[in-house]
């Protein structure tokens, strides 16, 4: 019997690609140059897309795939997936959640400690020789003690709040309602205020037409010079225009992002900032994760096919 074709939209580790080419025929649209002819030459035998968290499944990718039964996304973000789309069609819709959250949490804490405490332009103190010839290595920012904000407070929002609280910060968050697992934080409905309390002010926000741009001038206005805005979600959550006017005027203290639009090519302007901590998208890269991530991706494809219910399904 001939295997069920699939649509590879992205690249996967070896061990992934190895178990998905046992069971499947793997296409590899990534690899093509030409997209389109890639599409018209193999989308009439494909059932299955497995796709990536960032790069998702467009309407024209799921309108060119007549046989498409299923979208297995790799990452718990499925924003970039056109669900109406795939809605229309039947089209079964999965994702990775739960097994990445606590590495999610852990980047977004690391990345304020390290932008904080000067971890990178420490190292690079010590590398360039600055520590012998400049001498001491200017002083940082205190993290405990301090307010932190989280603008989400979905399972890597309350992951993130409770190793915030770990740290002795003071913690709030605003979500569509307070919620009764999070009694010990508090809840500030608007976004704007949330900002105004806080020194670090965390974007956990599953992203969505109705989320972007959530962060926009007002809310980086009141974090204000002493802020820091710490993106660990998706980069449509924020107004990348106006979060860079704010970090070149220092109206906003600083920002440490996993996030961007356009990435990996991001906007130039970031780089020239002193007051930025830039992460690869690698909040989910741990061996660990990607593994437990990996294993999700294809057990959805494998139950569909099998008649078995979807482990982890988002339609
Ligand atoms: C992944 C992510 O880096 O889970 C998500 O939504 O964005 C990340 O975990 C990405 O999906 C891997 O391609």
């Amino acid at each position: 019997m001939s295997k069920i074709e699939i649509l590879q939209v992205g690249p996967y580790p070896a061990w992934d690609e190895e178990r998905l080419n046992a069971s499947f025929t793997m296409h590899p649209y990534f690899q093509a140059s030409d997209k389109a002819a890639f599409l018209a030459k193999h989308g009439g035998g494909i059932r299955g897309i497995a796709t990536r968290g960032e790069l998702g499944a467009s309407r024209a990718m799921i309108e060119a795939l007549p046989k498409l039964e299923i979208i297995s996304v790799y990452g718990v973000g499925y924003d970039a997936v056109d669900l109406s789309a795939a809605r229309e069609r039947g089209i079964r819709v999965t994702n990775t959640p739960d097994v990445l959250t606590k590495d999610v949490a852990d980047l977004g804490v690391a990345m304020m400690l390290a932008q904080a405490r000067g971890v990178i332009g420490g190292e690079t103190w010590v590398k360039s020789g600055d520590w012998a010839k400049k001498g001491l290595y200017p002083l940082k920012t205190r993290v405990h003690g301090k307010r932190a904000g989280v603008l989400g407070l979905g399972r890597i929002g309350f992951e993130v709040a409770r190793r915030l609280a770990g740290f002795d910060l003071e913690v709030a968050y605003s979500d569509t309602g307070p919620k009764d697992y999070a009694k010990d934080w508090t809840f500030v409905a608007d976004p704007v205020e949330l900002a105004a309390r806080s020194d670090f002010l965390f974007v956990t926000l599953a992203a969505s037409v109705e989320t972007r741009h959530i962060v926009g001038r007002k809310v980086l206005e009141a974090l204000g010079p002493e802020g820091m805005l710490i993106n660990i979600s998706r980069a449509s959550n924020i107004d990348e225009e106006a979060l860079l006017d704010a970090l070149e005027a220092r109206s906003l203290g600083s920002a440490a992002l996993d996030v961007f639009e356009g990435e990996p090519n991001l906007n130039p302007r970031f780089l020239a900032l002193d007051n930025v901590l830039l992460q690869p998208h690698m909040a989910s890269g741990t061996v660990e994760t990607r593994k437990a991530m990996g294993a999700l991706v294809f057990d959805n494809l494998s139950a569909h096919f099998d008649g078995r219910a979807l482990p982890t399904a988002v339609l």
